[in-house]
């Protein structure tokens, strides 16, 4: 039988070949990534793997989709469970600047020795199709009624997920079939987009016609792992290919590497065909696919992200001046004031990696991306401010309530583990 770990990495595997088959310069990133993870290891070879093993981190990516309807993230839940993928977190990208129309969560391994096996994570973003802030009544209902209509996951990939779920794993057999199954549905459809549909939703959002434009979800990134991503961005610059302007996140510093810095190059234009109005086929481009790169440190308990946020919000352009006079400057410090977990093993102390996402950044990495690049849509838009009625209520409670499972803290979940470990409780 495969267990489940090994239907994760088997998918995570199979994924990354279908996407780097796709999207080339997929490869290239991944390529460059392993080569500064080994001269990085090389280099350090006492620190290297102190936020996981170098196999788990050469195996690891995450990616990201984005789904319509609570009934469609509802089946997210149902495949991912049958990978050991669980909700983890709650992200409302409608708060972000721009706001974009969605709310998020990440479905992942929950379990320290799942995690050190194999980390796939995918981030999951839904629709806010009853906000009237983005979608007024007559949009709404037309976009609601295309969406019901479409069918993401074939059942029978739902029953295999919901089989292995309950037992643990499949058969070899069936264990292919999963894997292949999975991951041909986040493939991007060659399916002709229906270009008024598709221009009328970007009109309120480039998302909104990612999502629900088409009749198909597709995987819009895969982010590798690397262990210096200054270098990894010189790297990339030096090979010709445009990387955003910055790297998200902390600043490079002196000090503890924390949380999550990520850096992405823009969507590249892919071409489509398209349904004119008269019924005609014509070509044309739409970038929807993009590449990610995420270097990992280590978690922050709700104080320290609270000093971390702070920070951000004090100097959004990240220079390392105030995290030097401001942040804690040692894991020592970390810890004696309370502001990341650690575990003890043997009195040993060990950080515990995030493993988690950061809103701000991913809010970035949606509005860098967009088809428009920024402008000429209006996920800029009025929409936090129009005031008035805003329509259907999506909290984590509402996410919860749609998909039937909980949706896990990550702050309980990195709590634990440090008080498993044997810790005193900080
Ligand atoms: C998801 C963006 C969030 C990250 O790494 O922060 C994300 C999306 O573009 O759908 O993947
Ligand atoms: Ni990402």
């Amino acid at each position: 039988m495969a267990e489940i770990h090994e239907l994760r990495s088997r998918f995570a595997a199979a994924l990354s070949r279908m996407y780097g088959r796709e999207v080339p310069a997929y490869t290239t990133l991944v390529d460059v990534t392993e080569q500064v993870n080994a001269d990085y290891l090389k280099a350090n070879p006492d620190s290297a793997e102190r936020f996981g093993s170098i196999s788990r981190v050469t195996a690891e990516r995450h990616g990201a989709i984005r789904v319509g309807t609570p009934a469609e993230m509802h089946d997210v839940a149902v495949l991912f469970a049958g990978f050991g993928m669980y909700p983890v977190g709650f992200y409302d990208l409608r708060e972000a600047t721009p706001p974009v129309p969605v709310v998020s969560t990440a479905f992942r391994p929950i379990d320290p020795d799942e995690l050190a096996r194999n980390p796939f994570r995918v981030f999951t973003s839904m629709l806010t199709t009853g906000d009237r802030r983005f979608f007024e009544p007559d949009l709404q209902q037309r976009l609601e009624s295309f969406l019901t209509r479409r069918r993401l996951f074939p059942d029978v990939l739902l029953s295999l997920a919901r089989r292995a779920a309950d037992d643990g794993g499949l058969d070899e057999q069936q264990a292919q079939r999963f894997v292949q199954l999975a991951t041909s549905v986040f493939e991007l459809s060659g399916e002709p987009v229906d270009r008024s549909w598709y221009r009328e939703l970007e009109q309120v959002s480039a998302v909104a016609a990612d999502i629900g434009g088409v009749s198909s979800t597709h995987v819009n990134h895969l982010t590798p792992r690397v262990l210096d991503i200054d270098e990894l961005y010189a790297r990339m610059s030096a090979r010709g290919i445009t990387m955003i302007d910055r790297i998200q996140g902390p600043p490079r510093w002196s000090g503890p590497a924390v949380l999550l810095r990520q850096t992405s190059f823009r969507a590249l234009a892919e071409a489509r065909s398209f349904v004119e109005s008269d019924g005609s086929i014509s070509d044309g481009e739409l970038r929807v696919r993009f590449g990610e790169v995420e270097a990992r440190g280590i978690a922050l308990t709700p104080s320290g992200r609270a000093l971390y946020d702070e920070l951000m919000e004090a100097d959004p352009s990240n220079s390392k001046g105030l995290w030097e006079k401001s942040f804690p400057t040692s894991e020592d410090e970390l810890e004696k004031r309370g502001m990341a977990y650690f575990t003890y093993h043997d009195g040993v102390r060990e950080p515990i990696v995030y493993e988690d996402f950061l809103p701000k950044s991913a809010a970035g990495i949606f509005r860098s991306n967009l088809d428009a690049g920024g402008t000429g849509t209006s996920d800029a838009g009025d929409a936090a401010d129009s005031g008035g009625e805003a329509g259907t209520t999506y909290d984590i409670r509402a996410l919860a309530d749609a998909i039937d499972r909980e949706v896990h803290d990550p702050y309980e979940l990195y709590r634990r583990q440090q008080e498993q470990s044997g810790a005193n409780p900080s």
